[in-house]
């Protein structure tokens, strides 16, 4: 509600050029007036080693010496003895800790601490607007705010397609790379998934390898259709680390906290060996390749090395998990001594190739930063090539017999949508919106500023699905629901492995099966990939409380979830053609014995579902995640699995956002 507090902070927390100010400074998470909160004087913690990194730095999870800093850092915040303590400390750090650091770690101790669950986190894009949006919004806000009394103010519009002309091809996909949902997804999920902490168990969470390849494959498949409704070729692998990286990109993103801009990479930049002593990075190019080659190695023989020589087998159970870890690496990589560091020191290279040795006093470009890396064309270059490698794990697998795939006595006889794009049409247009940017903007008066922004969106639709079941008995089942594109670059029909790795997952539910006909509906808004619009963005008409208040809200592990209004590919004027996948499998086989008690469940997908297992028994992107025998799609269907030919209708118009 209205009720705002000013946090009381003991006088010796300030640093010093900050005392003069200490009584009219408010804490982040407070309000401009109102209640007055003491704020606990504690003994504090040895904060020297978070410190050393300068306020005004950029700061990268990617880089092992901050990763070791922020790893500290959440130590500290998980094991303060309580909420008021650890408000305490926070609010000593708060002006001495680097704010991106700051937030980052506060943010894996809110979600993990068990006195904290339910806690808000400010969303990020309103933490650091900076990293999601053009500066150019900021420069207006801030006329605007100065201007314009609170609660009456008008939106700042951030321009369409700012990053690059249409000269560049790349840009006919910056609608995909350069949304702020996408971009929230991606930082929600690391912030959900890290790869270092003092705590393993933060980092041990059930099937978070696995986790890793398959959200991230998913990435490049929906990317992979965007750039086919373009008219763009798939895209291709970085798997040379010695030739010059052809796309260019230019951020235009301004840091307000370091107050410089973010690097650009000149289009036909190689990589090269880094010397950073103020990151302290030593790495030469030679090194990915060895990683690249261990870890080759390993799928080759189906066995990983531990520290202590043992060989051990990949199973196929567990094998993907282990790979997964051991590709980004994590610390609960089996080994990371001898399998490094690959994909976490991919974008570490990528993102200070344009000042390898520092010379140029230069920070990392965008792909150093997991809010800002999906911009980036070469992100999807790096991730395709990434997924590529965990490919070759499961070519190594036997195709999925029957006993896997049939499902006996159900029969899917038909999959088809209903909506108002008419019946198996799915439909597309711009989308304007607004968000609030109050957050994160330290300049006053503060309040309420919004920014306007166009994204895509599609027209809610109905999955419609005819399952017999002759079981005899009631059954349940589990609705797996995939899209892929029909036809290559060239318009050829697609062969079924090409095809399988272009599925995307729109959704996945339970359902239950009554013995003879059965209609399933299920609404498209309802998808267990995606979070609502609102979630994404925060709901404009709840304040966020501060951290220590009882307000409970769950844009945290909450926050994690493929932005809905980006459920479906643009698709084309004319339609493009795509097919609807639908197979209802056995439950019983599929279930994971656990209450899921608690909220934040309806986007496990692709982030899992907090402090409980990952909610489905089957691989990871079941039944397309293995290569089959099958020469087509249509070689591929069991009687419990159904697909339809539909279009994706582009129409090339603008519609104001409507309350929902
Ligand atoms: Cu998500 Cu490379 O892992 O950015």
């Amino acid at each position: 509600g209205e009720d705002k507090a000013v946090f009381e902070i003991p006088d010796h927390y300030y640093p010093e050029k900050y005392k003069r100010l200490s009584n009219t400074l408010a804490n982040r998470f407070g309000d401009d007036a109102g209640r007055s909160i003491p704020v606990r004087n504690i003994a504090l913690p040895n904060l020297a080693l978070p410190m050393e990194l300068d306020y005004n730095a950029q700061f990268s999870l990617f880089v092992p010496k901050h990763r070791r800093m922020a790893g500290k850092l959440i130590d500290i915040f998980m094991t303060m003895r309580d909420v008021e303590d650890l408000q305490s400390v926070c609010s000593f750090c708060q002006l001495r800790i680097n704010p991106y650091m700051f937030n980052y770690c506060l943010s894996v101790a809110i979600l993990h601490r068990p006195d904290t669950k339910g806690l808000n986190i400010p969303t990020f894009a309103e933490t650091f607007p900076d990293k999601f949006m053009d500066p150019k919004v900021f420069r207006k806000a801030r006329e605007v705010s100065n201007v314009v009394t609170s609660g009456n103010r008008m939106p700042v519009t951030i321009p369409v397609n700012y990053t690059a002309s249409t000269s560049e091809p790349e840009q006919r996909v910056a609608y995909f790379r350069e949304d702020i949902g996408i971009n929230l997804h991606h930082w929600h999920w690391h912030l959900v998934y890290p790869f270092d902490a003092a705590d393993r168990a933060i980092v041990n969470k059930d099937r978070r390898g696995e986790l890793f390849y398959y959200m991230h494959q998913q990435i490049i498949a929906r990317y992979n259709m965007e750039r086919l409704c373009n008219g763009l070729g798939r895209v291709r692998r970085y798997q040379n680390f010695r030739e010059p990286i052809e796309e260019g990109y230019f951020p235009k993103l301004d840091s307000q906290v370091a107050s410089r801009a973010w690097p650009p990479r000149f289009a036909g930049t190689t990589i090269r060996d880094l010397d950073r002593p103020v990151d302290q990075i030593r790495s030469d190019v030679s090194e990915l390749e060895t990683w690249r080659d261990r870890f080759v190695q390993a799928v080759e023989t189906m066995s990983f090395a531990m520290p202590n020589g043992r060989q051990v087998p990949l199973d196929e159970e567990r094998g993907i998990d282990v790979l997964g870890n051991m590709m980004e690496s994590s610390i609960v990589s089996p080994n990371r001594a001898y399998y490094g560091d690959l994909h976490n020191m991919g974008h570490v290279f990528i993102s200070y190739s344009h000042d390898p040795d520092h010379r140029h006093l230069e920070q990392f470009g965008v792909m150093g930063d997991s809010a800002t890396a999906m911009r980036d064309p070469v992100f999807y270059r790096w991730h395709a090539y990434i997924d590529d490698l965990f490919q070759l794990y499961k070519y190594k697998l036997s195709p999925y017999g029957d006993d896997k795939l049939d499902f006996p006595g159900i029969r899917v006889s038909s999959v088809s949508v209903e909506g108002p794009a008419g019946p198996n049409t799915l439909s597309t247009f711009w989308e304007l919106s607004t968000v609030d940017l109050a957050r994160g903007l330290d300049f006053t008066p503060r309040g309420s500023v919004l920014a306007r922004f166009t994204h895509l969106q599609h027209q809610d639709f109905n999955y419609v699905i005819e399952v017999n079941n002759t079981a005899g008995q009631s059954v349940m089942g589990t609705v797996r629901i995939f899209l892929a594109p029909t036809v290559n670059e060239d318009g050829e029909p697609l062969a079924f492995d090409e095809q399988r790795r272009l599925m995307v997952e729109l959704d996945k539910f339970t359902a239950g099966l009554r013995p003879g006909n059965n209609t399933i509906r299920h609404r498209s808004l309802d998808s267990s990939v995606t979070i609502p619009y609102e979630r994404t963005f925060r709901d404009q008409s709840s304040r966020p409380g501060q951290a220590g208040s009882a307000e409970a809200a769950e844009f945290d592990f909450c926050g994690c979830g493929w932005p809905h209004h980006m459920l479906l590919a643009k698709g084309t004027p004319e339609g493009y053609p795509v097919v609807m996948f639908a197979m209802v499998s056995n439950w019983n086989e599929d279930r994971v014995e656990q209450d899921l008690v608690g909220s934040c469940n309806d986007a496990a997908s692709y982030c899992g579902i907090r402090d409980r297992k990952y909610p489905d028994r089957r691989a990871m992107g079941f039944p397309f995640d293995r290569p089959a025998a099958a020469a087509s799609l249509q070689d591929f269907l069991r009687p419990n699995m159904a697909v339809r030919d539909m279009a994706i209708r582009f129409t090339d118009t603008t519609r104001p956002r409507a309350r929902r």
